[in-house]
């Protein structure tokens, strides 16, 4: 008998299989509303991770959270060991070992320890964190109680960002100087933006303190650590920090990127800085209010063009243009504005994916520093081995006293503020907090690098979404036959117009996205794509 049965018995009993419906592992993991048949789940889950870990022969970490979605939802993700999304081929681990029948379960365990030539001597390690759902500690118990099951052990981080989660696993792998702690967390952040504020002109500390709407989650409470380790180098005020509102309920990324405005209850002043996180602080989006009462939203395109542009620059500065190739990585929902802006202007290469962090992430790699964004929000920027050494041995002797030299030195301060590792809420609003002061802009010297377009999205409920298939980075449709054309056939038929419709990942919907030169075309267009869909996929 394989050593885990007789514990496999005993924990088994906890947790039984409730839900016969087939659940896959998505962008997110799995993500669901929660009810009690999310415990087999996460359950399982632990499992695979302790599976993983000793496939690896390293930590493994499994994150308890469902982000931006209701209080009601939760979900589970594994995270693997440089801090990277699970690879492909476990997914389909994932989705075995959660479909079976409890009967079936240690045949599944026994073959995926066979197929991967697992050695099941040695001790699995997993580190767990979840956000703040009521549901979410109960869900960490489950997950204990699987990586026990295959004699792991469990370092639990109770309340982190998904982001945090993620850097404590890629520390510990990679033996970063920097600690697998709390502490070496908000001590990487602060100790390079306060190294980077000190090579800056303009300011030694930044007064304006910038308002951060928490979600009423996770990253108001680890806004304010930060804040304890930033001392006065920087204020986060931050609102929506859970103490009387619900999750995500208007507020945080997702309700401010999707409704384009402020969250409900927040009275913006003219002038000043407002950031949104998301529920698990893996997202952020910027806005401010203009003189003239207006909402103003710059999002994750904004992010990135502001942190692309301005490492064009050092790098220039710093003569390393040469020696380092920067690139951009959006995908198809990027504003066109953002885009003709960065490869124009800019002169800076872009390139496209599908949907989805890992596939950003992935592509960003090819550059030797790659800055990737999706407009929700979700981000960060990625220094290749090669970069991060050239980097840090050119700053270690680095003339401060020259232009050069303090380029060299902010490219460095700043590649140790940014998490590499995944995009961040918090670490990216402290780059972005970086540059403003270095730039001395506002934010509306930050809004007017480039005007977006006029665009729409918006989604068509049909029977099954996966009628749509499409290539080309989600832009072009290959199915059903002939949608494409005429979605060609209306684009042409607006100004600067642009539009693609893609299934959604995470729910049983078809994304329809427009931009054109005005408004009204951007509105016309989206009405015609719409139309196009409901007709052609149903
Ligand atoms: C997931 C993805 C996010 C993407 C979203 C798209 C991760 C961590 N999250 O939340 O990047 O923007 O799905 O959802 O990869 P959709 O497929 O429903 O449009
Ligand atoms: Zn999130």
């Amino acid at each position: 008998m394989p050593s885990f049965e007789p514990m496999l018995e005993v924990t088994l009993k906890n947790y039984p299989k409730k839900n016969a419906a087939h659940v896959s592992y998505g962008t997110a993991g799995f993500r669901m509303k929660w009810d009690d048949s999310l415990d087999y789940i996460v359950y399982r889950v632990g499992i695979l991770a302790a599976l993983r870990s000793q496939d690896k022969t390293a930590v493994i970490g499994v994150m308890i959270t469902a982000s931006h979605n209701p209080i009601s939802d939760n979900g589970v993700k594994i995270v693997d060991p440089y801090g990277e999304m699970l690879e492909a081929h476990w997914e389909k681990f994932a989705n075995k070992i959660i479909n079976c029948s409890d009967e079936e379960l240690a045949g599944v365990i026994q073959s995926i320890i066979n197929e991967s030539n697992i050695n099941s001597s040695q001790t699995p390690q997993v580190y767990v964190g979840m956000d703040t759902r009521p549901s979410s500690k109960r869900l960490s118990a489950a997950c204990l109680a699987g990586v026990e099951t295959m004699g792991g052990k469990v370092a639990d981080f109770g309340f982190v960002t998904t982001p945090q989660l993620h850097y404590m696993v890629w520390s510990y792998n990679s033996k970063s100087t920097h600690q697998p702690t709390m502490e070496g967390y908000y001590r990487k952040i602060s100790d390079s933006f306060k190294r980077f504020l000190k090579l800056c002109k303009h300011t030694q500390s930044i007064s304006a303190p910038v308002t951060i709407d928490g979600a009423n989650g996770i990253g108001a409470l680890k806004a304010g650590e930060l804040q304890t380790y930033l001392g006065d180098s920087l204020s986060l005020k931050v609102v929506f920090d859970g103490t009387a509102g619900v999750l995500n309920d208007q507020c945080g990324a997702d309700y401010v990127k999707s409704k384009q405005t402020s969250p409900v209850g927040l009275d913006t002043l003219a002038g000043e800085r407002y950031a949104s996180v998301d529920g698990d602080a893996d997202r952020v989006v910027y806005y401010y209010k203009s003189k003239d009462d207006v909402f103003h939203l710059l999002d994750g395109d904004k992010l990135a063009i502001l942190m692309t542009s301005y490492l064009k620059r050092l790098l220039n500065t710093s003569k390393m243009s040469d020696a380092l190739a920067l690139g951009l990585v959006q995908t198809a929902y990027a504003n066109g504005a953002s885009t003709d802006y960065i490869t124009q202007q800019l002169d800076v290469p872009v390139a496209c994916t599908k949907t989805g962090v890992k596939h950003l992430h992935h592509a960003a790699l090819d550059y030797d520093i790659g800055v990737y964004f999706e407009a929700n929000g979700h981000g960060t920027i990625v220094f290749s081995k090669s970069a991060n050494n050239l980097i840090a041995e050119a700053a270690s002797r680095a003339d401060a006293s020259t232009e050069e030299g303090v380029a060299v030195l902010k490219l460095h301060a700043l590649s140790e503020i940014i998490n590499q590792v995944v995009g961040d809420a918090l670490s990216d609003i402290v780059v972005i907090e970086a540059i403003l002061a270095d730039e001395n802009m506002s934010m509306e010297d930050w809004d007017k690098q480039y005007t977006d377009l006029p665009n729409v999205l918006t989604t068509v409920k049909v029977e099954d979404r996966s009628v749509i298939q499409t290539t080309n980075a989600e832009r072009t449709v290959t199915n059903p036959e002939g949608l494409q054309a005429a979605i060609d056939n209306l684009v042409a038929q607006v100004s600067r117009g642009r539009s693609f419709v893609r299934p959604s990942g995470t729910e049983n919907i078809v994304r329809v996205y427009a931009e054109a030169g005005t408004k009204d075309e951007a509105n016309k267009l989206a009405t015609g794509v719409v139309s196009l869909v409901k007709e052609m996929c149903n």
